[in-house]
């Protein structure tokens, strides 16, 4: 179900990805082949055969440390960067192309993850280690406002999502979803209030979501209904997903301290628990509301080798009690009584978030929905008509490394986060970043 306007180039360039396909930090590793092959010919050349072993080794790690690795070419110091211009059905005349410039914002994060905007216009921003920053007035906050203590920050997980309460400045209520360890890892979603002097009034919001060091979600929104959605992992238990008695690979759906809303589908079934909206999932971090119809789009990694072949990642509309198909079906396997992705990528983009625009500054943007991509190291933007998609294209091609998140500032433009600390990447110097499309007047 690709749309049929995705661009000859995005054809070309999934051909070359191909070649390149699983694991999926398979860039790093082929580079480190070529260095320790290229390193092992060098410093064969005159050595005896006694030492020749040990040197091409050490050779071998010397040219690794000085060759390999390239850290992105974007420097977001102003590169101006455009959209395609697009012939959209039913229209005779083209699209215009949007340009804009790249700006880093904020430089010397470690794996940013989540950015929201209070109602002040001060940014909140997580780091993964679990950490809460907040920058205001064109400044980051050298402390933290929270430090999260139990935070296991190993692998995928660590501090994950934030979400403000949708009536925020006047309660004040902040959640964050992190991975703790308990008896195995397990994911938990806590609401703090904020104070004058930081926060205060812990309190424990769904706990105990299975999770491991891979697949452990965990994305926060408050939906126009008021509640919260939470989406999970499978925790690299697959058949977990189809369980209606766990909380992995879902989507849960509470209400905002926590207890369960009684319009939820599985809610006085007999072992089921009453959290769930979806399920079926493998490991979704990206969901948001589609301005005027409210439809749920998420964001889904798919399999990655050990649990089903590469590639297979997702974008689905999420609905209430339905089965989004993980693992009996992927990529474009369909089944009765489950749903297929509208969406669907080979080789994997690794999708890590979702939002659409909703702003002004970029009027061509309204309406369209954009996500980050870790492996990919690009931008996707969705045009939508309803449930149908117009047309894709990807955005900062590789320019910028791995992309995590992405989202709409107070001030229309479109920021988004690198990840390329999170030990798969290759850091810019002042990386991990959160940086911004400003539109070029
Ligand atoms: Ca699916």
């Amino acid at each position: 179900m690709r749309p049929t306007g995705l661009s000859s180039v995005a054809h070309r360039r999934n051909k070359r990805e191909a070649i390149h396909e699983i694991p999926r930090n398979d860039t790093k590793r082929s580079s480190v082949l070529v260095c320790v092959i290229s390193g092992s010919f060098f410093c064969q050349m005159e050595t005896t055969r006694m030492n020749r072993f040990l040197i091409a080794i050490i050779c071998s790690f010397t040219s690794l440390v000085l060759a390999c690795g390239q850290p992105p070419p974007g420097r977001g110091a102003g590169e101006v960067e455009s959209t395609a211009a697009k012939s959209v059905q039913g229209q005779t005349q083209q699209q215009p192309s949007v340009s804009f410039s790249v700006q880093t914002v904020i430089g010397g994060l470690e794996v940013p993850w989540s950015i929201v905007w209070a109602p002040d216009g001060r940014m909140f921003l997580t780091e993964r280690p679990g950490r809460v920053r907040v920058y205001e007035n064109g400044k980051l906050r050298p402390a933290p406002l929270l430090t999260v203590d139990d935070v296991e920050p190993s692998g995928e997980s660590g501090l994950m999502s934030i979400a403000l309460h949708p009536q925020f400045a006047t309660n004040h209520f902040l959640y964050l979803s992190y991975a703790y360890k308990s008896d195995g890892q397990r994911v938990r979603v806590v609401r703090y209030t904020e104070t004058p002097s930081g926060v205060a009034e812990r309190k424990v919001i769904v706990d105990a979501i299975p999770a491991a060091q891979y697949h452990a979600g965990c994305r926060l929104r408050f939906g126009p209904d008021g509640k919260l959605y939470v989406t999970t992992g499978d925790a690299t238990e697959r058949a977990l997903a189809q369980q209606l008695d766990s909380l992995a690979g879902k989507t849960l759906r509470v209400n905002d301290d926590g207890t369960v809303p009684q319009d939820n589908p599985f809610v006085g079934r007999a072992n089921a628990r009453s959290e769930i909206w979806s399920y079926g999932h493998r490991n979704a971090q990206g969901l948001d509301f589609q301005p005027g119809t409210n439809l749920i789009f998420q964001t889904e990694h798919g399999p990655s080798g050990f649990d089903g072949p590469g590639g297979g990642d997702e974008v689905n509309i999420v609905e209430k009690g339905k089965n989004y198909g993980w693992p009996a079906i992927h990529h474009k396997e369909t089944r009765s009584g489950m749903e297929p992705p509208l969406l669907e990528y080979t080789p994997a983009c690794a999708p890590a978030s979702g939002a659409f625009y909703r702003g002004s500054v970029f009027p061509q943007f309204r309406g369209n929905f954009f996500f980050g991509c870790l492996k990919g190291t690009r931008l996707i933007r969705i045009v939508l008509d309803g449930r149908r998609v117009v047309v894709q294209e990807n955005l900062l091609d590789g320019k910028y490394g791995r992309i995590r998140e992405v989202v709409e500032g107070p001030d229309g433009f479109l920021y988004f986060s690198t990840s390329n600390k999170d030990g798969r990447g290759s850091p810019a110097a002042d990386d991990d970043r959160i940086m911004r499309l400003k539109p070029i007047e």
